[in-house]
């Protein structure tokens, strides 16, 4: 369509046109979605009508929605993320490769709708707010303007998991790394002599640092479980947690079970829609529908875990695990990514080191080199935006 025919009456469009009928659009491959809405309007000024165009494949970067923004609907046989799950489940390719891909399919999604994110340039270059910017946006949530206000003021994106068994031990990470954190992550269930002390303890700390609690519990099962299990229990997690995580496996029910308790205590929960660990299920398709779930649950969800950005929405946070300077594996299927790439190249917000600082004999100091690179960055991140 791009240029007239060489043979029959060399215009662009042979054959006898009715103004106003209808013309279906047919292609093998859309990526942004350019080459169809050309066609399209070569198709218009003939006064022909289009609405919708049959794809083979929707490499999903960018065009359904540019052309859905302009009244095209697109209808692919096959998107490139369906495929890549096919494969996958198929054993034809492997994580690495299906991750990969994946990634390679966000990083490059060339549109960002006008409608969902009140700014119709192409993603690129749209400007890539700093932290305080977002907290500062009407529908960023009150937790996540406060964390995303203290990591400005702390020059902190770094979230120390302290996974230790010893409350003493707790502790003193919280009293050394307090300064250098943006969030604490615990995992109550492994402390071995956990005490409402300890809970209280950890409070105090986290308003004398300035940090915020995360209790990593992964709520995964029906609302009324989940509701006494924050709320009750031996830990009563919702007394002294700002943010927990939630599974989205169940449906939405987990969060308005979560949501009963932790809403009117101005508490927040992240969804985990990828996890760091190999062969991980929670891909593709998965993720999507989290990421749909979350947007559609935002007095609640204010992020996500997730291995990279997920959401364009600039009010939702991206906590990251499995980061440690040297990449590679713990022999019990976690995988590391460095700050670096999780921050400034996959585009996640909040970096979560455990045994990165914790197995080091100066915790303090690995601290520190894990602040001072997520936030360089970070700041780097920025740079190459603007
Ligand atoms: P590490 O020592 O940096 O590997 O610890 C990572 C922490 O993050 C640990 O507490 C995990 O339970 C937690 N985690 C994770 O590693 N990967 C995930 O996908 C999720 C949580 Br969700």
């Amino acid at each position: 369509m791009k240029v007239p025919f060489g043979k029959g009456t060399k215009r662009l469009i042979e054959g006898t046109i009715h103004p106003g009928d209808k013309c279906l659009i047919v292609e093998d491959v859309v990526t942004s979605g350019s080459s169809v809405l050309e066609t399209a309007e070569v198709l218009e000024n003939e006064g022909l009508k289009i609405t919708d165009a049959v794809v083979l494949m929707d490499r999903e970067q960018g065009g359904s929605a540019m052309l859905a923004d302009r009244g095209i609907t697109l209808h692919s046989v096959i998107s490139v993320s369906r495929l890549l799950d096919v494969l996958l489940k198929a054993g034809r390719i492997d994580t690495a490769t299906f991750e990969n891909v994946e990634r390679f399919v966000q990083e490059n999604n060339t549109y960002v709708s006008a409608k969902k994110n009140g700014c119709s340039a192409p993603k690129k270059s749209c400007k890539e707010l700093s932290y305080g910017a977002r907290a500062g946006l009407s529908d960023t949530h009150p937790l996540a303007a406060r964390l995303l206000k203290i990591m400005e003021e702390k020059k902190s994106n770094l979230c120390v998991s302290a996974d230790v068994t010893c409350s003493e031990e707790l502790m003193e990470i919280a009293v050394t790394l307090g300064p250098l954190i943006c969030v604490l992550k615990t995992h109550v269930d492994i402390l071995q002599d956990f005490t409402s002390d300890v809970a209280s303890n950890l409070k105090e700390l986290a308003t004398k640092h300035n940090f915020l609690i995360f209790e990593d519990r992964k709520f995964a099962d029906i609302g009324n479980t989940v509701k006494h299990q924050y709320e009750g229990g031996l830990y009563r997690i919702s007394s002294w947690a700002h943010i927990i995580n939630a599974h989205a496996l169940p449906g939405p029910g987990v969060l308005q079970g979560l949501g009963a308790v932790g809403k009117p205590l101005g508490h927040g929960c992240l969804l985990i829609a990828q996890m760091s660990s190999q062969g991980s299920l929670a891909t593709g398709d998965y993720t999507q529908a989290v990421v749909k779930m979350a947007e559609d649950h935002s007095d609640f969800v204010f992020g996500f875990i997730s291995g990279s950005k997920i959401s364009d929405k600039p009010g939702l946070v991206h906590m990251t695990p499995g980061v440690q300077m040297q990449t590679g594996g713990d022999g019990l299927g976690q995988q590391y990514s460095s700050p670096e790439d999780v921050i400034c190249t996959k585009g996640s917000d909040i970096i979560i080191v455990g045994r990165g600082i914790l197995a080091s004999p100066d915790r303090l100091r690995a601290a520190e080199e894990y602040r001072t690179a997520g936030w360089e960055s970070y700041l780097k991140r920025l740079s190459q935006a603007s």
